[in-house]
């Protein structure tokens, strides 16, 4: 699926602003048949969760079915073309109807999904749009849900939280990314993938596979093109598909110093005459591991950021452009070069973003802490499919130099877990992500009760860990903190020999809360903590980066060791910095 342009073949209808909106906490609304229409004074601005927009009429902590509403002029343009509608992501089960009728369901959430409704609507009318929202979760889905009868009859009362989650992030629910109506030709390209071979700082090597829909014969015509360079070349299709080679000359590489994009170029070409055209921008690097380092274009990089989320006042986990600025103008003032997307794919303009401000990004899918007693065929199956959805969506983004096929698998009294069913499920799941990018790096972040011995350790390609002492353990005691997780690093990485990346590590910290001694939740405890952490891991020759937890303070479910939000923030919710942030530009630069 590729990402909607405009240009002389495809045009795009934004839909965004404000939608029709009711909550359905029974689950009648199918029944009621709202997707003929229903009645409702409330509104919602789309993109955007609904719990802290509504939160007035009690949704804050809502999980369960909402419904959205809009009228469509269709242009009389769309005329003899495909009509699509395409949902960048709804969170996380959804169903679409037009006019009454049912188009599909989706039940990936934090990605994006399109339908062909050429058949359900008529240029120059209007069209009725209905989208029901589900964010509950269960066993099955990605990620997994949990209930308070699980906490309950495992005996863990005290782990409960509201809403029910097994994971440390708000479960927001609704439309968080736009949706558009676009259009493409009848015949259409509807697939492009593009790997690249650095030879040297001025000669690379791309190999393009082109796919269109429908179009029988003819050819693909490609170009690189920036200022007056362009390259190009032209191949038959075979079976709606074309391959290119080019060798690119005096080539000017991407890498956070200089995220220098081409202008790639797809035209589908019959008798001579362009039927539909795509242009992308594309970076020119290879990223790979060797001797235990990280190369980006046959060079040592070593990667410094942070995990974050999205996550933000009013707006929740929609997409908002402005924060996207925001954010990385703190990551360039902070000198940090890379983020992870914990938990779950982030919206596709943060990686057009990273692309043209040369940010590297490990980019993972939403299966954080999953509980391998309790997965079964659905489960490994919609892991497999975001999977591919994730790595089809991201793949010619230069800024992704990593992928996590998970996240800190989770252990509640697992023996079974290393070498029984868990081993097995993350087995299959580096088995079947190898087969879908031969180009970077896989892996998935160890959490500290899974130890050294965690199975995902031996199909990651680097040893990825998330550690907390000095925080859930020895807290308050900074260099025993530092003694163990020193020890520990050791110990994993002549277990495995493979490089090292400390993908979380942190404080709970409370913006305004001082002290002279080491004393948790205050600003120089924080401070002194990711120095003391920063220092060790850029002290061992085999770490290749470092991502502090988290960014930002985010909204958690309610528990009582979260005071409203995770506070491992170096900035507040607000983006204003904590006395960590100045101690980590002193660091970084
Ligand atoms: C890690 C999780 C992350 C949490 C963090 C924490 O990966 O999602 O927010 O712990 O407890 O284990 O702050």
């Amino acid at each position: 699926m590729l990402y909607p342009i405009r240009n002389k073949f495809r045009q795009i209808t934004d839909l965004s602003g404000f939608w029709k909106f009711k909550i359905d906490k029974e689950s009648k609304g199918e029944e009621e048949k709202y997707f003929n229409g229903f009645s409702s004074d409330i509104d919602i601005a789309l993109p955007g969760s609904w719990n802290e927009q509504l939160e007035e009429l009690g949704l804050l902590h809502y999980t369960g079915s909402a419904w959205y509403s809009t009228d469509v002029y269709i242009p009389e343009e769309y005329k003899n073309k495909r009509i699509w509608l395409r949902i960048g992501s709804a969170d996380y089960y959804s169903k679409l109807w037009i006019n009454g009728k049912l188009v599909g369901e989706n039940n990936c959430g934090f990605l994006p999904f399109e339908f062909e409704i050429s058949q359900f609507v008529e240029p120059s009318q209007k069209a009725s749009i209905v989208i029901l929202v589900n964010n509950e979760l269960n066993e099955s889905t990605i990620p997994q849900g949990i209930s308070s009868e699980d906490y309950f009859r495992e005996n863990r009362m005290r782990e409960e939280t509201f809403p029910p989650a097994r994971f440390d992030f708000s479960p927001f629910g609704g439309i968080h990314r736009p949706v558009i109506l676009y259009t493409t030709p009848k015949n259409y390209i509807n697939k492009i993938k593009i790997d690249f071979k650095v030879i040297n700082n001025m000669k690379a090597i791309a190999k393009i596979h082109v796919e269109t829909q429908n179009i029988k014969q003819g050819s693909i015509r490609t170009a690189f093109k920036c200022k007056d360079f362009i390259i190009s070349s032209e191949a038959e299709l075979k079976q709606n598909a074309s391959n290119f080679i080019f060798e690119i000359d005096n080539c000017n590489l991407w890498s956070p110093d200089n995220p220098f994009l081409y202008d790639f170029h797809v035209q589908a070409v019959d008798k001579n005459e362009i039927t539909d055209e795509y242009e992308m921008p594309i970076g020119i690097r290879e990223v790979k591991i060797s001797n235990n380092k990280l190369l980006l274009n046959g060079k040592e990089i070593f990667i410094r950021g942070f995990g974050k989320h999205e996550d933000f006042w009013a707006i929740g986990k929609g997409l908002f452009l402005p924060l996207i600025v925001k954010d990385f103008q703190i990551l360039k003032w902070i000198g940090a070069n890379s983020f992870r997307t914990s938990h779950y794919p982030y919206a596709e303009e943060i990686l057009y973003y990273a692309d043209k401000h040369g940010i590297l990004i490990i980019d993972e899918v939403p299966a954080v802490s999953i509980d391998t007693r309790y997965v079964n065929e659905t489960t490994i199956n919609n892991h497999k499919s975001m999977l591919g959805r994730l790595v089809e969506r991201d793949y010619n983004h230069p800024c992704v130099i990593m992928w996590a096929v998970g996240n800190e698998p989770n252990l509640v009294g697992a023996d079974e877990y290393y070498d029984g069913s868990g081993r097995n499920y993350w087995k299959q799941i580096f088995e079947y992500a190898r087969t879908l990018d031969k180009t970077r790096p896989f892996t998935v972040p160890n959490c500290q009760r899974a130890g050294v011995d965690d199975p995902v350790f031996e199909f990651s390609d680097v040893l990825t860990i998330n550690r907390y002492y000095g925080w859930y353990e020895n807290p308050g005691q900074i260099n025993k903190a530092i003694e163990l997780m020193s020890n520990e690093m050791d110990t994993i990485y002549k277990k495995y020999n493979k490089p090292v990346f400390v993908t979380e590590f942190g404080a709970d910290t409370i913006s305004g809360f001082h002290s002279t001694s080491d004393q948790l939740f205050t600003e120089e405890y924080q401070a002194k903590l990711l120095e003391e952490y920063i220092k060790l891991i850029e002290s061992k020759d085999y770490t290749i980066g470092e991502h502090v937890w988290n960014f930002a303070d985010f909204r958690t479910p309610q528990h009582f060791r979260r005071v409203v939000m995770n506070m491992k923030g170096v900035f507040t919710r607000n983006r204003e910095p904590k006395l960590a942030a100045f101690k980590i530009k002193e660091l970084w630069k």
